[in-house]
């Protein structure tokens, strides 16, 4: 069991009636995913400003899980724990109790209808690489190349100004 690695992220801006504040929630998801396999490390659990018009700010977090599913059948299992945990489908951008993404896997690039690997998103988004960069630092992604902790320098950095268009 665990033939492959993934790293999942982690988030919730919304308390459950049962599981209580998101980092509870985070908490619980986590141990729900050790049934898929293995969760071998978990991040801290930071609280994040929301990106977008999701209102009240997120707990985020990152894990790697070692299993032996493929990434269709660990997408179905994610949503699965999704609804479970009382996430309603269909509302992009709304607060929501938990959502499960998969960021990498350790057999590199995926494409299927409806799951892409990386993430689309990863290279963008601080409240994705800060946890995932102190569990993963090494970790490289496929399509740029970069290792984890190269994608979060990247994102942090301050843009380089070109000195000819400040002048004219
Ligand atoms: N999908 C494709 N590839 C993947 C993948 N690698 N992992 C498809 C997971 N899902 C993948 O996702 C929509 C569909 O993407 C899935 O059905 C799957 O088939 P979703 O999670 O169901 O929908 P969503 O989350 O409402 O949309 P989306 O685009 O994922 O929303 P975002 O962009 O994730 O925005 N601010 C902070 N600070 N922290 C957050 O965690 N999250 C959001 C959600 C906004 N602002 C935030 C945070
Ligand atoms: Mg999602």
């Amino acid at each position: 069991m665990g033939s492959h690695l993934y790293a999942i992220a982690l988030g919730s801006n919304r308390r459950h009636g049962q599981h209580g504040a998101p980092t509870a929630i985070l908490r619980a998801a986590a141990s729900a995913l050790d049934a898929f396999g293995q969760v071998e490390v978990i991040s801290s659990i930071r609280a994040t400003p929301a990106l977008g018009p999701a209102g009240r700010g997120f707990a985020n977090a990152a894990l790697i899980l070692a299993t032996d599913m493929e990434p269709p059948a660990l997408l179905a299992g994610l949503k699965a724990i999704e609804r479970a945990f009382g996430r309603r489908a269909g509302r992009r951008w709304g607060p929501r109790v938990l959502d499960l993404d998969i960021l990498l896997w350790s057999e590199g690039a995926w494409e299927s209808p409806g799951l892409v690997i990386p993430h689309a998103e990863l290279r963008h988004r601080h409240f994705v690489l800060a946890p995932l960069a102190e569990i993963a630092p090494d970790w490289r992604d496929p399509i740029s190349g970069l290792t984890i902790r190269q994608l979060q320098k990247r994102l942090t950095a301050p843009r380089p100004v070109d000195p000819d268009a400040a002048r004219s």
